[in-house]
């Protein structure tokens, strides 16, 4: 085959996953956001909307702006963004809109929609971001709308940087491990196992019933601390103060801090663009300056070479498990000199370069690390959202070669034909696992696709 023949393949190749791409966000879509997969996730999810919207951007920007807009008309009045919003035709998910009774115990949430009291990592601001580069290239027409998005971000990163911070350390408190995003990561099996599990009103999981191997989601005993915790937020009406008493589980999610960092170098650039005020780029600045020290000094770990999460319930211990998680100070901007090194790791033996994997992604936990499952949720498998945003930041950082091999490993399994947009996929065999057709997974494949060209 000639070398001209062979681009004309992969060129033809892309362009069938770009469509194809396409169809599973069209196929996901609610009217006003998108729900992350058909059957097993049928609600609008925080940070998934977020990836969504720059997956969608590139098609339809006022769609990807849609996608946001619809996710902030249900931020609460303290400006957390909740990490579900329901969607009240579908009824086939647990734990739906009564279980968390999030109006009924708060004054500041929303009912019309309901939403969760959790947050997700705040990636919106990117989104953001994203949409307003592609408006200005293509004649500014959604400007006004940025403009009317922009406080409500600001009230976002401003709910982060205090009521998930009150220590002041730098670093944002999670409540739940599906705050984290990284869910069943074994990141949280340590101080989830002080949890004391009291009576939980009797449930029935929905999530088995959508994949057929409950090997690949979380078991009966790690769902029933889940649900424990989201009993204990209730009785503290979801108020961060109460919640800082009296909650058996905060840690300063590392990951979480990393992508606050990163989110407000974005802010600061939509700031600019749409000429806010100076004192909002300084508090953003602050906010950014602080991350990094936090991370820095409480975090970062000079022997495993990761950042790692503090447990506040056992004196702000560091938690030692090797995660995509300990990867994250790549996200932050201006970090230090290590930025090289980290970046090594990312593609080294321990991360995308593992011997025994088949294709160059970044596991969500080290094979071989206590807690690790080959094909369990977040305790082995890749997810392609990690990966792009690891992807995303070496590219900011100039490390071009390395973020392009991340890049073409991605593409390389997705492009495998019962890839089908999987939610996660077993590393050694790149075998699709949990929930086809998500939507997260193919917006970033379009973003992977589209980027070539840039
Ligand atoms: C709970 C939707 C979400 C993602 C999370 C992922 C998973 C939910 C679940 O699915 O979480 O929020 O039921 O397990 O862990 O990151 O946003 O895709």
């Amino acid at each position: 085959m000639t070398t001209q023949n062979a681009s004309t393949n992969v060129t033809s190749a892309l362009g069938k996953l770009q469509t194809a791409a396409l169809r599973v966000l069209r196929g996901n879509d609610l009217g006003r956001s998108t729900k992350p997969a058909p059957q097993l996730y049928p609600h609008q999810w925080s940070w998934d909307s977020a990836f969504i919207a720059i997956g969608l951007a590139y098609h339809d920007l006022d769609r990807a702006l849609v996608e946001l807009e619809t996710l902030f008309q249900s931020q609460w009045k303290d400006g957390r963004v909740p990490h579900i919003v329901f969607n009240p035709d579908a009824v086939d998910y647990f734990p739906g809109p009564q279980r968390w009774a999030c109006s009924d115990v708060s004054d500041a949430a929303p009912s019309d929609p309901h939403t969760s009291g959790l947050i997700q990592p705040p990636v919106h601001a990117l989104a953001a971001w994203r949409i307003c580069e592609l408006d200005i290239a293509s004649g500014e027409k959604l400007q006004s709308r940025l403009r009317d998005l922009y406080p409500k971000l600001m009230s976002w990163h401003r709910y982060l940087a205090t009521g998930r911070d009150p220590e002041g350390m730098g670093l944002v408190s999670i409540y739940h491990p599906w705050e984290s995003g990284t869910d069943n990561s074994p990141r949280w099996d340590v101080p989830l196992s002080a949890v004391k599990v009291g009576e939980i009103p009797l449930y029935t999981r929905r999530d088995t019933k959508h994949v057929a191997d409950a090997s690949e989601r979380p078991t009966q005993a790690e769902y029933d601390r889940y649900l424990w915790l989201v009993e204990c937020l209730k009785k503290c009406r979801y108020e961060d103060e109460r919640i800082n008493k009296d909650h058996p589980f905060i840690i300063k999610d590392a990951l979480m801090s990393a992508i606050f960092a990163a989110a407000n170098r974005a802010l600061q650039r939509l700031s600019s663009h749409l000429g806010m005020p100076d004192s909002d780029r300084k508090q953003l600045q602050s906010w950014e300056e602080r991350t990094r020290q936090g991370i820095s000094k409480h975090s970062w770990d000079e022997k495993t070479r990761l950042a790692l999460d503090n447990d506040m319930r056992q004196g702000g211990t560091k938690i030692v498990v090797s995660t995509c998680a300990g990867l994250c100070p790549i996200l932050i901007p201006e970090f230090n000199d290590g930025l090289a090194t980290i970046c090594e790791r990312i593609m080294g033996g321990d991360f995308a370069g593992h011997q025994g994997f088949k294709f160059a992604v970044v596991p969500s936990t080290t094979p071989g690390t206590p807690g690790y499952k080959e094909r369990a949720y977040w305790r082995g498998p890749s997810w392609p959202v990690i990966n792009w945003l690891y992807w995303h930041a070496m590219r900011e950082h100039g490390f071009t070669r390395q973020a392009e091999r991340l890049r073409q490993g991605n593409l390389d399994l997705l492009l495998e034909p019962e890839a089908k947009f999987g939610e996660y996929f077993q590393c050694s065999s790149g075998q699709q696992l949990g929930s086809a057709d998500q939507s997260w997974t193919a917006a970033v494949a379009i973003d992977w696709i589209e980027s070539r060209s840039r």
